[in-house]
């Protein structure tokens, strides 16, 4: 059993984190550590803020621990929201406000037209020190009305290339198993294996 800390506070992202590594992992995050202060993401990329986030909480904590900077990018809005997707509508914005948001940007703009892409960036650190980071993609459109109650974020008006439900509609398993976050913990995964036990 490997045990892995996860810098975040936003526990959705922590279940697919587990669910993802499966069972020889045990997976906590921040919830477990409330005297760690939020890191300020003043980063320009996901990479940058994955980065600070990882290395703040490692400084603090015992053992590896990765962070999680992910978010959604529209071709037509030029890659917004992007970094700014957690607060695209203002800061404490709910996930229903940026969709809304979201959905009036692109009012005008033709089914066609509506390209995006989810983009994970995972930040593994230790004592303090970046060990690496890994990155993962899924391919998509924008759809509205939203569809569907499962995942979170923008994942009901999200459908992923080559599907016709939403991240919101389709069953954890699949989500779990294509999406950017998906992808950049596989690398993740994949890497842990050659790096020394004190790493
Ligand atoms: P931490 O910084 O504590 O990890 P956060 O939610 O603030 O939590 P981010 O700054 O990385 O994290 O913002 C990620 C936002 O991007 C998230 O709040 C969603 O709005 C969106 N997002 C990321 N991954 C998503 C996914 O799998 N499905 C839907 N929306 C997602």
């Amino acid at each position: 059993m490997q045990h892995l800390i996860v810098a975040t506070r936003n526990a959705h992202k922590t279940r697919e984190i587990q669910r993802i590594l499966g069972a020889d992992f045990a997976v906590r995050d921040l919830s477990a550590y409330p005297e760690i202060p939020e890191a300020a993401e003043s980063g320009k990329t996901f990479g940058e803020n994955a980065v600070l986030k990882a290395t703040a909480a490692s400084s603090q904590l015992p053992g590896r621990v990765v962070a999680d900077d992910s978010g959604l990018e529209v071709d037509a809005l030029g890659g917004a929201p992007g970094i700014y997707s957690a607060r695209y509508a203002g800061q404490n914005a709910t996930n229903k406000q940026n969709i809304d948001k979201l959905l009036a940007e692109l009012a005008r703009v033709e089914r066609a037209k509506r390209s995006a892409r989810f983009r994970c960036v995972i930040a593994l650190a230790h004592g303090g020190k970046l060990l690496a980071t890994f990155e993962g993609v899924v391919e998509g459109v924008i759809v509205d009305p939203p569809r569907g109650r499962g995942g979170f974020g923008y994942d009901p008006i999200f459908v992923p290339q080559e599907f016709e439900q939403t991240f919101g509609e389709l069953p954890a398993e699949v989500k779990n198993r294509i999406s950017h976050r998906a992808r950049a913990i596989r690398l993740f995964a994949a890497r842990l294996v050659a790096l020394k036990p004190s790493d």
